[in-house]
């Protein structure tokens, strides 16, 4: 397996309206969950890759499971909860702008009961690279546990841990937010911060400042997201700055995140330059971006082809 990654994904409602959802009557379905919009990104460039999770006994969790095979990724190790506790539910909300609000209906979810007892240390030994969120961190006391397991296991293994800290204000505070994503990157070799999350975890503001933390904390590249302008990555021997591709029209800024990191690992797993890797990251997060729903813009190798052709003749 080329990545491995674990956390909760959640049916979601998109309104087919603009405003409050008091007055929104009707909306899709769709998938959400930072992780498997890495894996489903992931597997679209080609790479074999694995999610797991707990999912409810219910349409909704099976409605996930299904979606997340069919993108053709590994779901042998899900776990279906033996109790009643439901898969999780995300609504978005929309107003004039492009980054939706969005309600969590998801404490108790089958999902915040994934434990240690769910990783799999000869699963994960199998992958190159194992991706972890901020979210799961967050999501509940058992499910934080397992992300450690799971780096330990990678760390003693010689796989590497991609991190992004995707700190969401609706499950945790700033501060121990901070606290609990200062002690992961110790275990982590790939970080994808953004700029608001820097200055969260380490009160900096500034790419450099920031880059520089999280190496001297223990990883190996940073690659700090810059939204529309593209990326500063840094290594221990390399830095560089990589411009951003235009889209004519943002639908959904939702998903991006998870674009750029799939993006960065493929080109990571292709021993690219990390100015290559950047390049990818911020193509595949520019093309997330023009398609509503939170993984459907993701693009196959091909598309992405094409899309980083047509952007070096429109410069
Ligand atoms: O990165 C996108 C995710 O945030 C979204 O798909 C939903 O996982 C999600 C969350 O917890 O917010």
């Amino acid at each position: 397996m080329d990545v491995i990654t674990f956390g909760e994904s959640m049916v979601l409602f998109s309104p087919t309206c603009n405003g409050p959802l008091r007055f929104v009557d009707t909306f899709t379905k769709g998938l959400a969950g930072a992780e498997s919009n890495v894996a489903i990104a992931l597997s679209r460039l080609g790479r074999s890759v694995g999610w797991f999770s707990r999912i409810g006994d219910d349409e909704f969790g099976r409605f996930i499971i299904n979606t997340i095979r069919g993108e053709g990724i590994d779901v042998s190790r899900v776990v279906v909860d033996g109790g009643a506790n439901p898969t999780g539910i995300l609504f978005k909300e929309r107003f004039l702008k492009s980054n939706p609000n969005v309600y969590y209906y998801r404490s108790n979810s089958a999902a915040s009961f994934l434990s240690e007892n769910d990783i799999d240390e000869n699963y994960i030994k199998e992958a190159r690279i194992i991706h972890i969120t901020g979210i799961t961190l967050d999501i509940s006391k058992s499910a934080r546990e397992a992300v450690f397991k799971a780096m330990r296991i990678a760390k003693k293994n010689g796989v590497l841990v991609s991190f992004d800290p995707n700190i969401r204000l609706k499950l945790c505070k700033k501060e121990e937010a901070a606290s609990v994503i200062k002690e992961a990157l110790t275990l982590c070799d790939i970080v994808f911060p953004g700029i608001d999350e820097g200055k969260i975890i380490f009160k900096k503001d500034n790419e450099r400042d920031i880059a520089e933390e999280i190496l001297s904390l223990g990883a190996k590249v940073a690659a700090v997201k810059l939204g529309e302008k593209g990326c500063y990555i840094k290594s221990r021997d390399e830095e560089c700055y990589v411009e951003g591709f235009r889209v004519d029209r943002i639908e959904d800024t939702v998903g991006a995140g998870d674009g750029f990191a799939a993006g960065f690992l493929h080109g990571y797993l292709n021993n690219l330059l990390l100015s290559e890797c950047g390049r990818i990251a911020n193509a595949v997060g520019a093309m997330a971006i023009a398609v509503k729903g939170d993984m459907e813009g993701f693009p196959t190798l091909r598309q992405l082809d094409e899309f980083m052709k047509c952007s070096l003749i429109d410069r």
